[in-house]
């Protein structure tokens, strides 16, 4: 008798669970007519909302095929990486203000693909995120993305399927939105990264190094454990391709961090003016600073004059693997780099970062009253199986808990860092005013869609929800995003017809 109750709870617990499979799989909302599980009647398909076109604006396009490509970053030194149009960084890609842009996607690799546009301000559904904006672009397969070029600035663009790996190895390039009057004749972009050429990379799971690091202090242990050799455009050391520049020349020198690691440069002293970052231009109260530091995901624009004809070199500073990363500047071709003394050591307070300046123009002129607030904690924890795991509010993805606003909203953001590695967090289809730090409010705000949160740090930030649709906000170190460091911006009255995983198998992390 016993046995039979046992038995009959075990066949409820069974028809329950096999419910809940059934609510959760892609098979549900996918082919027949049902809304998707928590899709109000009314609400619109993200497929639906923003749409642009081209009207009377130039159409510029252009043909990315996603491939394999044998990469060599320094002589005799190959890998084996997945390129747009079989080079790293892909095909740069430059349009002019107000340009309508179309990207013929190709998959040629034996993997799923996509491509974000990183820092545009776009339709959702352009957005390249794999089960939230779109469908990944399977072997064979293609895909058109087309929007409207507004704002003029250095973006990047990169694949944002399973994107700790296919960015890694090599899925990205340049997008330069050029001004119509262009301030700088002479400029160059420079797309850094860094590889593991000499080492299998190391698990992300080593706590060790974490420990270490932890100990260390810099907030970048992880990184430092798994990669080995630091590049330029591609190339590491002597194969970095040199900057030809004369003497008295300024010229716009537009950096982009396509890696997981934060990278600094040192120029030589009084060179260098930050201009842009994020796609803002900055207002600059000083120009003392000679090294740069770039968080992962964050572009920076400076403007460089060339002092003396002598060669030189801007080269990374501190860490064991700078060498690799260096950009010789010379005055004409075949011309030998020689180190000049320009100082490369640095204190805190000589180093410009992605929060240094103030912008041009900013969001909101004084700080504004919120709809909606949330609290977000960064941290480190331990995920049953699978190791370390990177949390939102002690959740990972797709656990974490949403942003939940509607069209209009002023959403206030507060961002905590507890755990001991540095977060560069990054939004998508927006840009938000970085308001204060630990308190301490900006006399001059930036206006960023990068915030790099360094341990023990905390930000305010605010943005306008004034682009419909379901955005991502997480980690650009994207082995922490893998891992769980992503939350959405929901908003009220769309929703996704995408799922994760599934037949396409969608991984947007
Ligand atoms: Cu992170």
């Amino acid at each position: 008798m016993k046995r039979k109750v046992i038995g009959s709870i075990a066949i409820v617990i069974l028809l329950l669970i096999g419910g809940v499979v059934f609510l959760n799989s892609p098979f549900n909302s996918s082919g027949d007519k049902t809304l998707p599980e928590g899709v109000k009647q009314g609400d619109l398909s993200i497929l639906e909302v923003n749409a642009q076109e081209p009207k009377e604006r130039p159409v510029k396009t252009f043909n990315l095929t996603a491939e394999e490509s044998e990469w060599e970053i320094s002589e005799g030194k190959k890998v084996n990486a997945w390129t747009y149009n079989g080079t790293v960084p892909g095909e740069p890609l430059r349009v002019t203000e107000g340009d309508y842009i179309k990207i013929n996607l190709k998959n040629e690799l034996d993997v799923p693909v996509t491509i974000h546009w990183h820092g545009m301000l776009l339709p959702n559904k352009m957005d390249g995120v794999p089960g939230l904006t779109q469908n990944a672009v399977q072997p064979g397969k293609s895909f058109t993305y087309e929007f409207i070029a507004n704002d003029a600035g250095t973006y990047w663009y990169h694949s944002h399927q399973h994107s700790s790996k296919q960015v890694d190895k090599g899925l990205y390039g340049s997008l330069v939105i050029e001004e119509k009057e262009k301030e700088y004749k002479k400029e160059q972009s420079f797309i850094l990264d860094e590889w593991a050429v000499y080492q299998e990379k190391r698990d992300i799971t080593n706590m060790g190094g974490m420990m270490k690091g932890a100990m260390n202090g810099n907030g970048e242990a992880d990184t430092e454990q798994m990669y080995d050799t630091f590049t330029v455009n591609g190339k590491s050391g002597d194969a970095v391709e040199p900057f030809i520049i004369k003497e008295g020349e300024t010229a716009r020198l537009r950096f982009v961090n396509a890696g997981y690691q934060q990278h600094l440069l040192a120029f030589p002293k009084d060179a260098m003016r930050v201009i842009e970052i994020d796609g803002e231009k900055v207002k600059n109260p000083d120009g003392t600073s000679n090294v740069l530091e770039i968080a992962p995901g964050e572009r920076i624009d400076v403007a460089y004059t060339r002092q003396s004809g002598e060669p030189t070199v801007i080269r990374e500073t501190g860490g064991e693997n700078a060498d690799g990363a260096l950009i010789p500047v010379v005055s004409s071709e075949g011309e030998n780099p020689v180190e000049s003394k320009q100082s490369t050591s640095s204190t805190s307070s000589d180093v410009a970062t992605g929060t240094s300046f103030g912008s041009e123009e900013v969001i909101f002129n004084e700080e504004p009253e919120p709809d909606v607030t949330y609290d977000m904690e960064l941290n480190m924890g331990m995920d049953m199986g699978e190791g370390v795991a990177f949390q939102i509010n002690d959740q990972v993805f797709p656990n974490t808990p949403p942003i939940d606003v509607k069209e209009g909203d002023i959403v206030k953001v507060n961002i905590t860092n507890s755990g001991n590695m540095n977060h560069p967090m990054h939004l998508h289809g927006h840009r938000f005013q970085v308001a204060s730090i630990n308190g301490k409010k900006y006399d001059s705000p930036i206006v960023k869609d990068l915030i790099h949160v360094k341990p023990g740090e905390a930000y305010t930030i605010y943005f306008k929800a004034d682009n419909k649709g379901e955005w991502l906000f997480h980690c650009h170190d994207n082995n922490h995003a893998d891992r769980g460091m992503v939350t959405i911006i929901d908003y009220k009255g769309v929703y996704s017809p995408f799922s994760l995983g599934g037949e396409y198998n969608n991984q947007p992390n």
